[in-house]
């Protein structure tokens, strides 16, 4: 613990392409909880390879993923990032607590229904024991909260569950994390199926609009995305597409929702989409530009990921080594 700070770590997936979904939900927040917390943020390569994944692309994102979380503000000198399969303890951990985690739990948990329907040729084991390996990510590294979107609140909710039954059992070992779930932004929803949230490896790209989205490719998905039959722009009466882009606006324009109603009280839905196509481009912008210069840096992004699985390896120890000897395996003076 840095200073006796409180610790924070979260995670995402190297899978399919970082979108305002994963920035709303996650990212902003873990931009604004860097200064009061020790943070930890991973890039879990182990959980995206629950789907089948092409290697060349998967090194190359764990690459990108980190450089988009520096260039939308995580700070490596404030902040640990690394890549998870650099830290041997999250594979360890996770077995340990696979034998503390029942069937019926796990046959609870709504995402993996959601992508075993999606993913009908490939119901792999990982898929479903994947929640075990995220319990192990925050248990090991004793964090306090967990700054996430709303679908990963049950996952959450489990690795409390586990950690209270293995301290239960034993004698107190894990601290038991709390979720931080946005107010605001938990669950933006995709942009022609508002009903679902908008998810990073949707086939249909028209559903997100991705972090490095060219300013082209902004106007024409905002274009394309679903509204009402109406034409009025208020939230209250509006159905699940109006409401989740208003709340976009919202979200990166930092303005109340009223006063986005009152810009558009007389114009129609177009003048909307222009206004908030304008205000996602401006947003997004700095990032890329950062992005971009960091992207070729391939030197100076290694050394910031080396030393953060360095710091992981050291913190992530101590856990597994209490760990073990309180279920009893031998350990040895070297
Ligand atoms: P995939 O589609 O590849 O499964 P995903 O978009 O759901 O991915 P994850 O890697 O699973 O992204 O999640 C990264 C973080 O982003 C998590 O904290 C998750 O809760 C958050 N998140 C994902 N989608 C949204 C969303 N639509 N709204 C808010 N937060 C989200
Ligand atoms: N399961 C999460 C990603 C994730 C995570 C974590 C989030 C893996 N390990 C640890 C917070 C803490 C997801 O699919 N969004």
């Amino acid at each position: 613990m840095k200073d006796n700070k409180k610790i924070i770590l979260s995670g995402i997936q190297p899978s399919g392409t970082l979108c305002i979904g994963n920035y709303l939900g996650a990212i902003k927040n873990w931009v604004d909880l860097q200064h009061d917390y020790d943070s930890i943020f991973v890039v879990v390569d182990m959980h995206a390879i629950t789907l089948r994944q092409n290697p060349a692309e998967l090194r190359k994102r764990c690459l990108s993923f980190a450089a988009q979380f520096i260039a939308c503000g995580i700070d490596p000198k404030l902040s640990s990032i690394f890549v998870q399969s650099h830290v041997s303890a999250h594979a360890e951990l996770a077995w340990v607590l696979n034998c503390f985690t029942y069937m019926g739990e796990l046959n609870r948990m709504t995402q993996f229904k959601d992508k075993s329907k999606k993913n009908n040729a490939n119901i792999n084991a990982g898929l479903f024991t994947y929640p075990i390996l995220m319990a192990s990510d925050i248990l090991l590294y004793q964090a306090d909260l967990v700054p996430v979107g709303a679908d990963q609140k049950q996952h959450l909710e489990l690795a409390r569950n586990i950690a209270e039954r293995f301290n239960n059992e034993y004698s107190p070992t894990f601290k038991i994390p709390e979720p931080y779930i946005p107010n605001r932004g938990a669950r933006i929803m995709s942009l022609q199926s508002p009903k679902s949230k908008m998810s990073k490896s949707d086939e249909n790209e028209n559903n997100f609009i991705g972090l490095l989205d060219n300013e082209k490719t902004i106007l024409k998905k905002i274009k394309r995305s679903v509204t009402d039959s109406g034409s009025e722009v208020n939230y209250q009466n509006g159905g699940e597409g109006l409401k989740n882009l208003i709340n976009i606006y919202s979200l990166f324009s930092g303005e109340k929702i009223e006063l986005i109603e009152e810009k558009y009280k007389n114009q129609g839905y177009k003048e909307f989409k222009d206004g908030l196509t304008e205000v996602i481009i401006e947003s997004l912008k700095p990032i890329q530009k950062k992005y971009h210069s960091l992207i070729d840096e391939k030197s100076y992004l290694e050394k910031i990921l080396n030393e953060g699985s360095t710091n992981a390896m050291y913190r992530s120890r101590k856990t597994i080594q209490k760990v073990y000897r309180k279920i009893g395996f031998p350990q040895f003076k070297s």
